[in-house]
């Protein structure tokens, strides 16, 4: 049974404003069943949305931290209640294979209680003052209303990236889930109110990228922007902010690399590469794309990994026994088979997979298999490009410096992985490698809640997603000096 989406604004759920708004239906992409329809909104709906925040953040600001901490600690309770529904939901909706949609909506649980149990810490910094009888501290504080756009791949995950950090520190919220998941923002949403949340504290709106998250982004009552998804429109919501002064957190694209030395364990380093190269189908930003083996083992683990991936099973979410689920939609699809065409033209070796599967249980969705291209160079634009789907590309190396350098040879920097016994080598790697997150024997995807997740060079803009670093996105910093000598004290000079 397809079920309507739509928006929450001050607590109530609501169609669009506009009578007459376009009606967008989506379908399993496993199987072709629709699952959910919404009315696309406008910019009509984003202000009432902005505007109920906006005359929700004082109280919700007020409130104490420890306090707002239990809330989304009661949020993190219900999805676990929920986990199986959402899961079987998510796998329906936007095709990841169930085991991986179970693990979504448990990240989005574990984000929950780590968040609630942030809400306890004591932030800020008791400093000494150069002059007597005066006192410095600092102390984090909201900055108003967050405007959060989040991806379809990890829909429930993500969303809580965002959302609970932003909660924890005082401010509100509008959210706004990818089109291809908005039944599962709307089940995040109903969450966040039954546990409690106030209206107007967390609002939803749904609709296409172009109007609502342009909308939120030039919204003079928006002080924030926290984006997920692609390089191309992350640089473009940064350079609309720029001159609004608007402070804006990107989690973007990745090429994420493998690198795989003479000496590594060749069994554990095939088994990582094919779960972080072809879980999710690829669709991570964390997935890897490329790997680099050393020129010793590099026959031998092409072998591996074709054989490998030769084996692994294509299907709807729901059998146990798929391993690669659904594309999220054709457009992607067409978008992985044309890089798989631009490999070839380019020279690259097709080793398996490269067409989309198109017959028997796979006739009604978007199904590609696991692809791999070997004697791949950095000339390549599968090298270079982020293709989001399962398509990898191997490349020997001749040393480790060799290895180093064509790792870091990508625009992106979120996720690196390096391969082998020796210990003096990987601290070495992990230093020389460029990214925001280093793996040492294990591959480029799986980072936890309670570590900072986020890339460096064109992946993110600074700041950190998980961890405490969360915190900081979503807060700013005030200064107290207190100064109750009674009398002028001119700092710098009375004191010397
Ligand atoms: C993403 O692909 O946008 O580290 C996020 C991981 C997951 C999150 C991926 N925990 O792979």
């Amino acid at each position: 049974m397809s079920e309507q989406v739509k928006n929450l604004i001050n607590g109530k759920w609501q169609a669009p404003a506009d009578k007459k708004a376009r009606k967008y239906v989506r379908n399993d992409p496993g199987n072709g069943e629709e699952v959910s329809w919404y009315l696309m909104s406008g910019v009509e709906d984003v202000n009432a949305a902005v505007a109920a925040a906006k005359a929700a953040f004082p109280a919700w600001r007020d409130t104490p931290q420890p306090k707002r901490g239990e809330i989304i600690y009661a949020c993190a309770e219900i999805a676990k209640k929920r986990k199986e529904d959402i899961a079987q939901l998510m796998t329906r909706e936007m095709g990841k294979p169930i085991a991986e949609a179970r693990g979504d909506v448990q990240e989005a649980i574990d984000m929950g209680y780590y968040i609630a149990a942030e809400g306890r810490r004591a932030w800020g910094h008791q400093i000494p003052s150069e002059l007597p009888n005066k006192r410095m501290y600092t102390m984090r504080q909201p900055l108003g209303v967050c405007g959060l756009i989040t991806p379809w791949n990890f829909p429930v995950a993500i969303p809580t990236w965002k959302t609970y950090p932003a909660l924890l520190m005082g401010n509100t919220v509008v959210f706004k889930p990818a089109g291809e998941t908005s039944l599962l923002g709307q089940k995040f949403a109903e969450i966040l109110i039954e546990a409690g949340v106030p209206a107007g504290v967390f609002n939803m709106v749904v609709g296409s990228g172009s109007v609502i998250g342009d909308a939120l982004v030039n919204h003079p009552d928006i002080r924030m922007i926290s984006f997920t998804g692609s390089t191309e429109t992350g640089l473009g919501i940064a350079a609309k902010c720029a001159p609004q002064n608007k402070r804006v957190s990107l989690e973007m694209g990745g090429k994420n690399p493998v690198v795989i030395m003479d000496d590594a364990d060749l069994e554990l380093a095939l088994h990582a590469v094919l779960w972080c190269a072809y879980g999710t189908t690829g669709q991570r930003c964390t997935a890897c794309s490329r790997v680099i083996v050393h020129e010793k083992v590099h026959d031998k683990f092409l072998k591996m990994l074709v054989e490998g991936a030769k084996k692994l099973k294509v299907g709807h979410g729901s059998k146990p026994d798929s391993f690669l689920g659904a594309v999220v939609n054709e457009k992607q699809l067409k978008s992985i088979h044309g890089y798989v065409e631009i490999g070839i033209k380019e020279g690259a070796k097709l080793e398996c997979g490269g067409a989309p599967l198109t017959k028997g249980e796979h006739a009604k969705g978007h199904f590609y298999p696991p692809t791999v291209f070997s004697g791949v160079t950095s000339k390549m634009r599968i090298f270079k490009e982020e293709i989001f789907g399962p398509v990898l590309a191997v490349i020997k190396a001749k040393s480790y410096e060799d290895a180093i350098a064509l790792a870091n040879d990508t625009e992106y920097g979120l996720s690196t992985s390096f391969f082998s016994r020796d210990v003096n080598l990987c601290h070495r790697a992990s230093l020389e490698l460029e990214s925001g997150l280093c793996y040492i024997n294990a591959g480029t995807t799986g980072a936890e809640v309670s570590t900072p997740f986020g890339g460096w060079k064109n992946t993110g803009n600074g700041h950190r997603e998980g961890g405490p670093t969360v915190i900081e996105a979503f807060s700013d910093i005030k200064t107290v000096i207190c100064d109750y000598s009674g009398k002028v004290q001119r700092a710098q000079i009375d004191n010397n």
